[in-house]
């Protein structure tokens, strides 16, 4: 019997490489396979969970945001976010593939403490998660650090920094969470597709920093 390609070639299905761009390493050297990952990101309401997988993502991410009506007005505070119409009601779906391939699957959580049951399905197979804060409403993110803290999930802790907030260091956060050492705490922009790159690039190398070999 023919190889696979040969046979599928007979039959007319096209070759799963694609023929018309350049061969990439990965597609002919099978220790380069594109590596595929899956990173959550989490963080209280409003924190710009949606915002940081839209910036990033090279696909037309999908999201699940559905308008705020008055009913979550004692719930969800817009203090800090007072342009934000809408909320995630079940996760943001984003794609970022870095070095030909790594693949990194993006998905994040809704931040409405009623929706937080979605969280043990998100999280499934996931390499790690950035946990995103605001100087403004710290204590927001404890539930995600003790979310991740409690499952094992190794996790960073970006600050995505609002306009006209004050600017703190990135150490001052970390004593103000009590985030170990280890564990890479920095100040970004969830707007900036390079900011946004940085912090996904420091949790892929903590996360293989956790992973025993
Ligand atoms: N000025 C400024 N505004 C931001 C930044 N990040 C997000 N925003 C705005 O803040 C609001 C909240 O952003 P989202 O990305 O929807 O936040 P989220 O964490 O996905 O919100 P939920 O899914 O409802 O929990 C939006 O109006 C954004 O435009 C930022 O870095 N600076
Ligand atoms: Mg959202």
């Amino acid at each position: 019997m023919g190889s696979v390609v040969s046979d599928a070639a007979a039959f007319g299905v096209p070759p799963l490489v694609d023929t018309d761009g350049p061969v990439q390493p990965w597609q002919t050297d099978p220790t380069r396979a594109p590596v595929a990952t899956k990173i959550v990101v989490a963080g209280g309401f409003g924190v710009g969970k949606t915002t940081l997988v839209t910036a990033v993502s090279e696909i037309t991410p999908l999201q699940t945001e559905a308008l705020m009506t008055e009913a979550s007005e004692e719930t969800d505070d817009l203090a800090a976010t007072p342009g934000k119409l809408t909320t995630t009601v079940a996760m943001d779906f984003g794609r970022l593939t870095l070095d030909d391939d790594l693949v990194l699957y993006l998905f994040g959580t809704p931040g409405q403490q009623r929706f937080w049951f979605m969280w043990d399905d998100l999280v499934r197979g996931a390499i790690g998660a950035v946990v995103l804060a605001d100087t403004r409403r710290l204590k927001d993110c404890w539930p995600a650090l003790d979310y991740f803290e409690s499952c094992g999930l190794p996790y960073v802790v970006a600050v995505n920094h609002f306009d006209g907030s004050e600017l703190f260091e990135a150490e001052d956060v970390r004593e103000a969470l009590t985030i170990p050492a280890h564990i890479p705490v920095m100040i970004m922009d969830a707007r900036r597709r390079i900011s946004a790159i940085e912090t996904l690039l420091s949790l892929v190398g903590h996360a293989l920093d956790e992973t025993p070999e």
